[in-house]
């Protein structure tokens, strides 16, 4: 006899309890959520022998990454509540996923853009699921001051982190790591601030709920030229290659402080260099191909453990750092040929296609 297969149901209705849903809320899933946590072994041996290491892989969701956990809820909330439209300002994968939920929940989905700083992968996305899509010339803060004042004067339902679904959606990510078990240390990207927030909500609610005994160290990073929290003002022009993260005025920085304190953890920043150096890493060594706002996460790993802030104490385990790898790597096709050697092509015989490939072993 085979086994019964268990069907994944998606996020809502694995985790319902937990969640501001009743009976009456229609469900607009694609079957996001229980993505892959990966063991970095090859990681773990040029970072530090103090860690084990392990790659939340978001991009594995529906659109391409974390925002389907909040987009679900947010959706089916926005759909129970009669709306017809959803709105969102978006670096791109919010746009991507409000798109794709709003088109399943058949409702209209307002998308409004800063001009040439999306990702093409993510462009496509909401083009494809049929959005309402207007590009602006100013920044992702610009934009997301219209769609605020949009959404309070007209009937159309806002599906940015503000939106408080969308946080009790994401919270999510930190059940399923919970399920494996609690982390030492958790190391996220920075944008708006809403997943941050989201994470040590959801650590906090599975202690409350006797789940897990300890709560994670927070380590949020965001890109060294739109360091807001860092810095500790808003930045006015906000500039880094990993247009995800190209945010200069978060709408959860307070509750994004409020995690790293609460947690004894930090917020740091990292360079497009470090950025572009873990995102290639973790996709050559790992087959892990995350998109570089991502990369954000194990980049501050990467550069807190060269100052040895997880070097162990005698005697102690190793510290359990999870990184969460935000978006797929595909998203972003551009920046993946920037940083690659070009194509090198050449005729179509054996001896002059040998000459060119770095083989090593000898001729059978
Ligand atoms: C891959 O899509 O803000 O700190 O409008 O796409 O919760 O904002 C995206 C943010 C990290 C930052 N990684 O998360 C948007 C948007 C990726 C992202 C972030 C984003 P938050």
């Amino acid at each position: 006899m085979p086994e019964k297969k268990i069907l994944y149901k998606g996020l809502i209705e694995t985790w319902r309890k937990y969640l501001p849903v009743s009976k009456k809320t229609p469900v607009i899933t694609l079957f996001e959520g229980n993505t892959p946590l990966i063991r970095a072994l090859k990681l773990e041996k040029i970072i530090s022998k103090d860690i084990e290491l392990y790659l939340k892989f978001e991009g594995m969701n529906p659109t391409g990454s974390f925002k389907d956990r909040g987009m679900t809820l947010a959706v089916s909330k926005a759909k129970e509540e009669g709306a017809n439209a959803v709105i969102c300002a978006s670096t791109g994968n919010t746009s991507a996923s409000a798109a794709a939920y709003a088109a399943r929940a058949g409702m209209q989905c307002i998308v409004i853009l800063p001009a040439g700083k999306i990702a093409l992968g993510k462009l496509t996305q909401a083009l494809m699921h049929g959005a309402t899509v207007l590009a602006i010339d100013g920044n992702f803060d610009e934009a997301l001051n219209i769609v605020k004042e949009i959404a309070s004067k007209y009937p159309v339902t806002l599906v940015n982190s503000i939106n408080p679904y969308r946080i009790e959606g994401q919270k999510t990510g930190a059940f399923e790591i919970c399920g494996q078990f609690t982390p030492d240390y958790h190391a996220i990207p920075v944008g708006n601030a809403g997943n941050i927030t989201a994470y040590w909500k959801g650590y906090k609610e599975f202690k409350s709920a006797g789940r897990i005994k300890n709560l994670p160290v927070m380590l949020g990073f965001q890109a060294e030229g739109a360091a807001p929290i860092v810095r500790g003002y808003p930045v006015e022009k906000p500039e880094t290659l990993a247009t995800a993260i190209r945010i200069g005025n978060p709408a959860s920085w307070k509750q994004a402080e409020a995690a790293r304190d609460e947690s004894k953890g930090l917020i740091d920043m990292v360079s497009d260099e470090e950025i572009v150096n873990a995102y290639k890493l973790a996709a050559a060594l790992e087959g892990v191909y995350c998109e570089p706002g991502s990369a954000a996460s194990l980049a501050g790993v990467i550069k807190l453990a060269k100052q040895k802030y997880f070097s162990k104490r005698a005697g102690s385990k190793k510290a359990k750092v999870v990184c969460i790898l935000t978006g797929h790597g595909l998203k972003d096709p551009d920046r993946a040929i920037k940083v690659s050697p070009p194509l090198v092509t050449v005729i179509p015989v054996l001896k002059e296609i040998m000459k060119h490939l770095k083989f090593t072993g000898a001729q059978k």
